[in-house]
């Protein structure tokens, strides 16, 4: 990692600018999929399966069957199941307890409003295959849209891998379908003859995937959030155990060649420690190629003081914070911008990434400033509903006479006069 020792304040923005990703080339693949899948449907998918995957497929193959799911949990070791059930556990109780009681809220006598959660109707969730199938984020999405009631919840996955399958079983996805990258997303965007059209896409994945999403959510489709590539920032003091601290950032940094991590310290011996650490472990690593490209463009900075930590961690605003640091408790008071926040030595980012229970789908790239991470919020909407007695309506009503009046909008008013004359048995205004 390249250290960076006591930069200048003027010097900040471009140390933690995010590489810039050219979306352009992407979008230009990525646009000619979407219409194809949109114009051809099945036919589409059967084609872009044997072009990018190499992959021959019947129209029934397109869907998993339920034979196929269910025969999954033959395929994973008693282990891996017991574990895959604890972190669904975990991430149940956590997700449960987002859950709102309604409540019903008396603005003025007579005039009631209150809020109805309702799950989206259809959701879908993209999982990546590739070289790491994270079946762990079925877990994180299928859980919320689990909890949310959403009625049709679609999956779509390259491969097929056993953990994924047994992990969509658990949390009741109700359709598999064998399909991946962009022209999946195109499949839920606009549905073909057996995959449904859903409301919302959800789920992390290469830059194919994403740019799928952002052209999507032009046309007017929901997407979680506007995703790039996974990061932590780790905030560490001399109570820090470098070999720890090295360890978290490798397991941001095995993620993919563009993940992103940081380090901020006050101390130059924390610092030294952690690199040295750094590359005895990363050559232990099956994924050490990849993770030694992400680390390449990661840097250790050098600050004076915790209050100028705290201020640099804000301005970067990342996915991932780690706060190994004496005080983590009380520095965590002071971070406004973060995804989600790991406290002390003993709390690992890959604890939140698979178990503990808070969701790993989490804003990238500085989005943290004005975005959440996935939870249940995001799998439902709120309908607001209100009820206006007679007698409330005489309270309210001439609020609503005066300010339509003075937009003039008369039919607004007249939809309050009339009714307000019929309550005071007046000969109706007309
Ligand atoms: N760190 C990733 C999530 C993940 N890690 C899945 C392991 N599996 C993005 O938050
Ligand atoms: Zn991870």
């Amino acid at each position: 990692m390249t250290i960076i020792p006591f930069p200048d304040r003027s010097e900040w923005p471009a140390l933690l600018a995010r590489p810039v990703q050219s979306t352009q080339q992407i979008e230009a693949a990525v646009t000619p999929i979407l219409a194809q899948v949109r114009a051809g449907g099945d036919a589409a998918l059967i084609e872009l399966a044997q072009r990018f995957d190499r992959l021959t497929l019947q129209p029934d193959q397109l869907e998993v069957s339920a034979a196929e799911l269910d025969a999954a949990e033959d395929q994973l070791s008693a282990e891996l199941k017991a574990a895959i059930r604890q972190a669904y556990q975990n991430i149940r109780l956590f997700h449960e307890a987002q859950k709102q009681p309604v409540e019903k809220i008396e603005t003025m006598p007579g005039v009631t409003c209150w809020r109805r959660s309702v799950g989206i109707e259809k959701v879908g969730l993209y999982i990546p295959g590739g070289t790491a199938p994270l079946f762990s984020t079925v877990l994180m999405l299928g859980v919320p849209a689990q909890l949310a009631g959403c009625r049709d919840v679609v999956l779509c996955t390259p491969g097929s891998h056993p953990a994924i399958y047994y992990a969509a079983r658990l949390v009741g996805v109700t359709r598999v379908f064998r399909i991946g990258g962009a022209q999946a997303v195109a499949a839920m965007a606009y549905g073909t003859e057996t995959v449904p059209r859903v409301y919302k896409i959800f789920g992390p994945g290469n830059q194919y995937v994403t740019a799928a999403k952002m052209l999507v959510a032009k046309e007017g489709m929901a997407i979680d959030m506007p995703a790039g590539p996974s990061e932590v920032a780790v905030y560490a003091d001399d109570t820090a155990v470098p070999s720890f601290v090295a360890a978290d950032l490798l397991s941001q940094a095995e993620h993919g060649a563009d993940s992103q991590v940081l380090l901020v310290s006050t101390s130059k011996k924390l610092i030294s420690s952690v690199n040295l650490t750094l590359g005895t472990q990363l050559d232990k690593l099956p994924r050490r190629d990849l993770a030694a490209q992400a680390l390449e463009n990661s840097k250790a900075i050098l600050v004076d003081t915790q209050a100028d930590a705290i201020e640099l961690l804000n301005q970067y605003a990342a996915e991932h914070l780690i706060l190994s640091v004496s005080n983590a408790e009380q520095v965590a008071e002071q971070i406004i911008n973060a995804g989600s926040i790991f406290l002390g030595n003993y709390t690992p980012e890959s604890a939140g990434d698979y178990a503990s229970g808070t969701n790993h789908t989490l804003p990238t790239n500085g989005f943290a400033r004005a975005y959440s991470g996935v939870s249940l919020d995001s799998f439902v909407k709120k309908i607001t509903v209100q009820h206006i007695t007679p007698e409330g309506l005489q309270l309210v009503g001439p609020v609503v006479e005066a300010m339509a009046e003075a937009e003039s909008l008369d039919a607004h008013k007249r939809a309050v006069s009339l009714r307000l004359a019929s309550i005071n048995e007046e000969s109706p205004v007309n």
